[in-house]
């Protein structure tokens, strides 16, 4: 067994002082809403302030990075969470938006040093995405948000450093 244990750094859960934009698309809003209450549900029982929150509305999922980028380059948000539905069968491009989303969201983080989460459901069909939009298999924006904030004060710390 090793003598010693290395330092470890994680993030805690507390949204207090924290700043957020929520980027949300308007394509399938019947669960985007769903998503954007979770997230903020999770903000606030985290102890943040809806005041230290802004929500920006994109027309849908392949629009929400190009409105997070903005916003990170803003200099005024600890963290980004974006919100989308993409459902399979509604069109042919499905592969095509999800991927797009996916590919483009993932870049904001790690580019800008703004943690920005990616909170966009990809599901076979509407039925899963309720299930995931606050029913049976929980609130994907709720979850979306609890990373946000774990990153937010992970990221603070290790720049604090
Ligand atoms: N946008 C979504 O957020 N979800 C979808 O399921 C979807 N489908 O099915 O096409 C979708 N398309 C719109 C896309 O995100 C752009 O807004 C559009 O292509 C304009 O750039």
């Amino acid at each position: 067994m090793p003598e010693s244990t290395p330092a470890t750094i994680e993030g805690g859960l507390t949204a207090q002082g924290l700043r957020f934009g929520c980027v949300v698309a308007r394509f399938n809003s019947f669960i985007t809403d769903r998503l954007l209450a979770g997230a903020l549900d999770a903000i606030n029982r985290h102890g943040g302030d809806l005041d230290n929150v802004t929500v920006a509305r994109v027309p849908g999922s392949l629009e929400l990075a190009t409105a997070a980028s903005a916003m990170a380059a803003s200099g005024n948000y600890d963290a980004l969470i974006c919100l989308g539905a993409v459902i399979q069968g509604e069109t042919d491009h499905y592969d095509h938006v999800a991927s797009g989303a996916a590919s483009s969201i993932a870049r904001i983080g790690p580019e800008s040093g703004v943690p920005t989460i990616f909170g966009v459901l990809t599901c076979e069909n509407a039925e899963q995405a309720i299930d995931r939009a606050g029913g049976k298999s929980g609130n994907a924006g709720f979850n979306a948000a609890t990373a946000a904030i774990e990153m937010a004060n992970l990221v603070g710390k290790l720049k604090a450093k």
